[in-house]
């Protein structure tokens, strides 16, 4: 929720698809998991990858539709597989292996991909998880990348809809022309067992959880407008979702606490929930499924967001995922340098803050749904992915931003500690402006689930 400057967002492309690589599933697992057809003591996803790296030659990897060919090439790290597309026109060339990625699901157990991917020319690549029962496709999720000669790195993740499927991965490329070739390497997975869902099934807030705030702020620096209550008009769980409102109050409202800086009230209202001081995590992936009020031309001031922050107040600052309002003007807040009325209805924007002074820049990435989708239309899942030295962000499945050590030095120094979750809509402030004649009231943040998902060990 600090301030932040616009960034451009991430290209994606519909997929076709034309070319295939799977991964292999390895017959008998390592590990603790029981033999394949025994339901383990403890229902441990159960997954593997052969040859993930491609550098002990082609062993686990082949192409099956004979419209390719596999060789071995220099890999972004020591080797990597090349698909050359031998055929001559473009056709279905497809990778692939004889087992699943993903033997036996968990309910709701979550699922991640990446694959390093380039192109001797440039192409769009697709990275699918397939979840398969009974021999019926259950559900399929892909990622879809232009990629060209530089290396690129794909993501892809599914959230299993039962226990006991098989997921399939592929790598695919839709549209690659005759005799172009696709270089694979460094193909990663992850799974991932829920440990904290929240979907807003009961008629009140579950206060093990979540407090709700009654107060009056600007939001720190921001300069947010709203009175920040628990009534029913702000706050309501019903109908298997929390719901967070904005309202322009006819009267204006006190808040409960800090109302001393706005003795004679405030104009708008809207809530705010966090798991500050009842549930707090160190890595792990955390979602929410919302519908944002965002909607074009008639959402200037709203600012809906998810993120996290560490339990002892000190630095970093995780934003899964934030959005803000359009006017039915040329102006979209302060992003108006964007030019066109309402891109900000179209995107959200996840982002990685250090402290608030900024003794380090905001590291973000502005993102649109896959499909041309709002994020006011309906559900859209925003995700991250983090873990010790690494942080990824995912809107739908598909993978939109990654950071590391590497990228963001100060990574490891402010996200190595507890963290605890947030939903809140503010109105107004610094980032979305002030909400004019065309703002719609009330207007609702829609939350269908939050959940938390940790490590499979
Ligand atoms: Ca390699
Ligand atoms: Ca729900």
């Amino acid at each position: 929720m600090a301030r932040r400057t616009p960034s451009t967002g991430v290209r994606r492309a519909a997929a076709a698809l034309v070319l295939a690589l799977a991964a292999p599933m390895l017959a008998a697992a390592t590990g603790s998991s029981g033999p394949l057809g025994t339901a383990p003591a403890q229902a441990a996803p159960l997954h593997t990858l052969v040859n993930p790296t491609f550098d002990t030659g082609l062993a686990g990897w082949f192409e099956s539709t004979a419209k390719g060919s596999l060789s071995g090439v220099a890999g972004r790290r020591g080797a990597g597989v090349r698909l050359t597309h031998t055929a001559t026109s473009r056709y279905t060339v497809i990778l692939n292996d004889t087992a699943n990625t993903v033997t036996r699901t968990v309910a709701g157990g979550s699922y991640t991909a990446t694959a390093w991917v380039r192109a001797t020319t440039s192409t769009p690549v697709s990275l699918r998880l397939q979840e398969w029962s009974g021999g019926v496709k259950r559900a399929e999720v892909a990622s879809t990348v232009t990629v060209g000669t530089t290396w690129t790195l794909i993501g892809v993740n599914h959230v299993a809809t039962r226990a006991g499927s098989g997921l399939d991965l592929n790598l695919l490329a839709p549209a690659l022309p005759a005799r172009a070739a696709v270089d694979v390497d460094d193909v990663t997975f992850r799974s991932r067992t829920p440990s904290w869902v929240d979907d807003f099934d009961s008629e009140t807030l579950d206060s093990r959880s979540w407090t709700a705030l009654n107060a009056s702020t600007f939001g720190d620096g921001n300069l947010e407008l709203a009175c920040l209550t628990s009534r029913p008009q702000n706050l309501t769980v019903a109908d298997g979702a929390l719901a967070l409102t904005a309202r322009r109050e006819p009267d204006r409202v006190s808040c409960g606490s800090g109302d001393d800086r706005f003795p004679g009230g405030r104009e708008y209202s809207s809530a705010f929930v966090q798991t500050k001081g009842k549930r707090a995590f160190t890595y792990g992936r955390f979602a929410v499924r919302a519908q944002l009020p965002t909607a074009p031309g008639v959402s200037r001031g709203m600012w809906p967001a998810f993120w996290m922050r560490p339990v002892d107040g000190g630095l970093g600052e995780l934003d899964i995922m934030e959005a803000i309002g359009s006017g039915s003007d040329s102006s979209d807040g302060a992003d108006s340098a964007d030019g066109a009325a309402s891109v900000e209805s179209t995107r959200v924007h996840q982002s990685l803050h250090y402290d608030y002074l900024p003794t380090q820049p905001v590291q973000k990435v502005t993102a649109t749904l896959p499909g041309g989708a709002l994020p006011s239309g309906g559900l859209h899942t925003y995700a991250v992915e983090w873990d010790a030295g690494q942080i990824q962000w995912f809107i739908d499945g598909r993978l939109t931003q990654t950071r590391t050590t590497a990228s963001t030095p100060w990574l490891a120094a402010a996200f190595s500690r507890p963290m605890y979750l947030r939903l809140n809509l503010a109105v107004g402030g610094r980032w979305p402006g002030t909400p004019d004649a065309t703002t719609r009231f009330p207007a609702t943040y829609l939350i269908d689930q939050v959940s938390v998902h940790t490590p499979a060990t």
